[in-house]
Order: C-alpha cells, then structure tokens, then sequence
C-alpha cells in the first residue's frame, strides 16, 4: 500500500511510517515541522536527541534499505499543492496526524487558541476536500482522542466506540436512533477534535469517502522496535508543562527526583495506550477500512485506565521521590470513573501493552539515560484554562 502519513515527523507519526516501512509498505512523510519550531518558540526540547527529519529518513535507508520520502508542506495553507500531490502519487491512504494537540498549548493565549483551531479544523477539511476533488479512492485513518466524549457525562456506563443508541420521543412512539457520542471537549485542542468529527460524517456521508476515526487516550512510552534500531531514530520525548502528558512527565520527573505534579486531587481517570500500541493499531485500521458509504468506522484506541493519582503513588513508591498536589490549571472534573469500550482492536489481534510491563523500560532506557538533558524550569504547567486561576508556578513565585 501507498501511504501517505500527514505529521509523520512527530511523536506518533515518526514510529508509525518506521512501522509501516517495516511492514513493506510505500510510505511518504508530510509534514510542515511546526511541532518542532513550537519548541523553538517555547525553548524547550525533547529529553531524547531527536535529528532532523532528513538525517532519520537516510539512517532508516541505510539500516533497512527502505525508502521513506519526505514532503514539507502545511495541510492547513497548501491546499493547491495537496490536490497537485495526491494526483501525482495516488496514495492508497493516508493517516492523519497533523495536528496541534497539546491540550495546555491550546489554552495558553489568544494566539494559540486561534492557531489550533486554524491549523486543526481547516487542515481536517483541506485533506477531505482535496480527496473529493481528485476523485481518488483514498482511505483516511485520522488519529482522534478519548477527550471528544469527555468524562463523567454518562457516569459509570461505558463509553462505547463511537455511536450511541438512543430513543427518540415521537408522538406515534419511540424511535430508535444511533447517533454520534455527545460530544464533550474539555479545552481547545479537544474542541478541534469534536469538530473533525462532524467534518467526517458530512464526507463519509456525501461523498462516500472511507474515514477511520481513532479515539487513542493518553500515549505513553517513547521506543518501538523500529525507532530503537539506532540513537539517530529515536522518539521524541516532551516533558514541559504544554507538550509533556502526565505518565511520561511522571517518570521523567522520578528520574530527575523532582516531586511529580499531580493536579488537584489527582482524582482524574483516563485512559492509556503504549507508543508500541499506538502503531500496530493504525496498521489495523489500515489493513480493515470502511467501504464506501459506510458511515466513518470509530475505535477506541486504548489499553488500560488509571486514576492520576494512583500512577503517581505507584511511580513513587518504585522510585522513592515525593508526590506533590498541586493547584490544578485547568478547568476539569476534580475526580471521573471511566470505563471504556475497546473490543474492536482486541478482536481484530491487539495484543496490548500494559504499564507493568514497559514502565521499568521506560524509566530505565529513557527517563534514566537522558535525565541530564533535562531542564528542570520546563516542567511546571503554566497554561491556565481561565484568567484568574492559580498555578503551581504562581506558588513559586
Ligand atoms: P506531535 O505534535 O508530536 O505530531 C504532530 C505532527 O504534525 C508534528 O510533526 C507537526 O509538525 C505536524 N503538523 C501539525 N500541523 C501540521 C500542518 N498544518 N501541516 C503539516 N504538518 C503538521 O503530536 P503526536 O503526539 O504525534 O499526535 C499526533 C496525533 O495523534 C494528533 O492529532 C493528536 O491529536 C493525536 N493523539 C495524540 C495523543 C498523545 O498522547 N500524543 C493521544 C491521542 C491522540
Ligand atoms: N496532569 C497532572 N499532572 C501533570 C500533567 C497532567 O495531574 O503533570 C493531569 C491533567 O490535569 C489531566 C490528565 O493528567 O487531568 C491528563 O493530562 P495529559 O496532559 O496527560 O493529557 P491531555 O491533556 O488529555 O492530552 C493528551 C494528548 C492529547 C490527546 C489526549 C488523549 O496531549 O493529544 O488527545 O492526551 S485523552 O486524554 O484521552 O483525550
């Protein structure tokens, strides 16, 4: 197959096309390295030396001998060169990646809020659009997230893997429906998410395209068989208050022995997949697409759920470093229950990941091995939801 992975420079993007070179298929990376100037923008840096773009894709030729071309371009504002792109290579699919997706990023100001909406919903629409216009066949993957059903609406029920039945009160009776999720962003980024979703059912819906929509939670981990190959193919690793999601910050936190930065109670549950996961899973939904005219296909793209407060007692008592509660930026439910539905990957042969097996890796091959890179004044979040909220970084002052 030819693929074509829009964000394939990034945390996920990167293990994935290495995954699918390896699996033997055609792959070509697009992707505009705005999360890298991000970094520029914010100072900071992934603990792990990641190289450029172009020196990983000549390591992966040489040790493997598989080709992975690489084209910059924004998805968001280059929709005339998307269209030329796709008519002259004629991928088979294409998994959608390119996104900003920090949640705290999103928050952060004016500007940020209005880039993540920009980039997020107009690059969503460029890529559905331009497919209609080519008229080509091609199938999309689109990574979305667990935040677009929120936490805590439908209490302890599950949350199922996508469509809700409903019944709908009529005068002559009640009417069975199957309806989206109500949708339940809880920042901007996730707001994005939401809106993706309507843009693909539009799509799948007028046009007949075939979109796979992967609700994935929180992805933790750094290393794939692939990235681990050779130092110049590793993952990055985003530790800082925006980027950094909390297992990963957790034990970057413990190996450095920086009190780890529980928000609030740290009653928040959410859900988790392994970095190792995150890319067998696309290859599944890869290799299952929807027909034509089928509504878009939804997975929930999760391993294991864990309370916050419950990983970071478990980090610490491995480690020994203190938990600290902190004032907690955002605006979220202090405590949820979760409990997710994820039997759609598991029948199609997931064989998961769970945190006892990878986290004395992770902490040991990365969080370890690269603690001198760190820089510890990164790590706080300072991004709050609403003006006027207190921070750990206020408290520092
Ligand atoms: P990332 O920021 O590391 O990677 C995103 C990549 O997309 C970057 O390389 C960036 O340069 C590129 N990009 C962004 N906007 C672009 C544009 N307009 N044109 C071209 N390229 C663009 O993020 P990630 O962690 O790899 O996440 C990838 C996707 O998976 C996102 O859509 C995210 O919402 C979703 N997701 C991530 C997680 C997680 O825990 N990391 C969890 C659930 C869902
Ligand atoms: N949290 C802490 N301490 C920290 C960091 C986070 O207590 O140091 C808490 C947060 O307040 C939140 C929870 O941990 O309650 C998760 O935060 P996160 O930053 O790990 O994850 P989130 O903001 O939800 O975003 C991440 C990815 C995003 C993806 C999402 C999947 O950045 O791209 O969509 O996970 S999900 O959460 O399932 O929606």
């Amino acid at each position: 197959m030819k693929v074509f992975v829009l964000g394939g420079d990034g945390f996920c993007g990167w293990p994935t096309s290495l995954h699918l070179s390896a699996q033997g298929h055609e792959v070509v990376v697009v992707d505009n390295l705005s999360r890298r100037l991000i970094d520029v923008d914010l100072d900071v840096d992934s603990l792990t030396p990641i190289r450029p773009i172009e020196e990983r894709l000549e390591v992966w030729k040489e040790l493997t001998g598989n080709e992975i071309r690489f084209i910059n371009l924004d998805l968001a504002q280059e929709y005339e060169r998307l269209v030329d792109l796709f008519i002259k290579e004629q991928p088979d699919a294409v998994v959608h990646f390119a996104e900003q997706r920090a949640a705290p990023y999103s928050m952060r100001n004016p500007r940020a809020k209005r880039y993540t909406v920009d980039n997020n919903v107009t690059g969503t629409h460029n890529l559905l659009c331009a497919i209609v216009e080519t008229g080509l066949d091609i199938a999309v993957v689109h990574l979305g997230t667990m935040g677009v059903y929120g936490y805590g609406w439908s209490g302890s029920a599950p949350i199922p893997e996508g469509y809700l039945t409903v019944k709908v009160p009529t005068p002559d009776g009640e009417l069975d429906r199957e309806i989206l999720h109500p949708a339940n962003p809880g920042s901007v980024y996730h707001m994005t998410k939401t809106l993706d979703q309507l843009l693909f059912a539009f799509y799948a819906k007028n046009d007949e395209l075939r979109i796979t929509d992967l609700h994935q939670g929180i992805v933790w981990g750094t290393q794939t068989p692939e990235t681990a190959l050779d130092e110049r193919l590793i993952n990055r690793f985003d530790y800082d208050g925006d980027y950094g999601t909390v297992l990963n910050r957790f034990i970057m936190q413990a190996a450095i022995g920086h009190p780890l930065t529980v928000h609030g109670t740290g009653g928040q549950t959410r859900a988790f997949i392994h970095i190792k996961d995150t890319v067998r899973c696309i290859e599944i939904a890869l290799n299952n697409p929807p027909n034509r005219g089928d509504k878009v296909s939804v997975f929930n793209q999760v391993t294991e759920t864990y309370r916050v407060n419950d990983l970071a007692e478990l980090i610490a008592s491995l480690t020994g470093v203190e938990v600290a509660y902190l004032p907690n930026p955002r605006n979220e439910a202090v405590e949820n229950d979760l409990n997710v539905t994820r039997d759609r990957f598991l029948s199609l042969g997931l064989t998961p990941t769970t945190l006892s097996e990878g986290l004395l890796e992770e902490t040991r091959d990365i969080g370890l091995k690269y603690a001198p890179r760190a820089d510890p004044s990164k790590i706080i979040a300072r991004s709050v939801w609403k003006a006027g909220m207190e921070t750990s970084a206020d408290l520092m002052r």
